[in-house]
């Protein structure tokens, strides 16, 4: 697949609470990091989110479920577990959102709240190309709503990685993707 001035590449909450040692770590989540690390620079447009809660959002469970929604205090603003992982490279003129700020609302969606589709479209990005952190949950929310937005929508297999709670919820979300018209694709088949 051939990359062209009309796509995007979203990298999606690669932080240290959600690397191995992190508050809510994924399962081999820093191994996506030199996947992506490789193919942004064939991007003109590099978006980059993080989860950026209040020490009170609400899907702080205690103790959390995993299942429902509740998870762990995680991303917490301003700490430690909230800064991007060290080992990500992020382009200088990289867009940058963060998103999941209100207390009272969760939002796994790079799109809720932030105005990125818009920002998309003053770029004139037409594509959007889909990595991180964790595909069943913020990857998931944010390759549907950039389809629902108009966008055609990519998701990069080898540069996701899931946490799979409940078990199974990956699979699941890999069914949603495709039925949504989502397209799959590996790191490797860019040029
Ligand atoms: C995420 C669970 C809670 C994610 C964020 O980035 O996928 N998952 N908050
Ligand atoms: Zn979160």
């Amino acid at each position: 697949m051939k990359i062209t001035s009309t796509d995007a590449l979203i990298i999606i909450d690669v932080q240290k609470d959600f690397c191995p040692g992190g508050a809510l770590a994924v399962e081999d989540g820093d191994a996506i990091i030199p996947v992506i690390n490789k193919m942004s620079p064939l991007f003109k447009h590099v978006i980059v989110s993080r989860d950026w809660h209040p020490a009170n959002h609400c899907s702080f469970g205690n103790p959390p479920a995993f299942c429902d929604g509740s998870w762990p205090a995680h991303c917490v603003g301003g700490s430690p577990g909230a800064e991007f992982h060290e080992d990500l490279h992020i382009p200088d003129d990289a867009l940058r959102v963060s998103k999941a700020t209100t207390p009272e609302r969760e939002a796994y969606s790079d799109f809720q709240e932030t105005g990125l589709a818009d920002d998309l479209r003053h770029r004139g990005v037409t594509r959007a190309f889909v990595c991180g952190l964790a595909t069943d949950y913020c990857v998931k929310s944010t390759a549907l709503d950039a389809v629902a937005e108009g966008f055609e929508v990519i998701f990069l297999e080898d540069a996701c990685k899931g946490v799979d709670a409940p078990p199974g919820s990956v699979q699941l979300a890999l069914k949603e993707m495709t039925e949504a018209g989502v397209i799959f694709c590996s790191s490797v088949d860019l040029t």
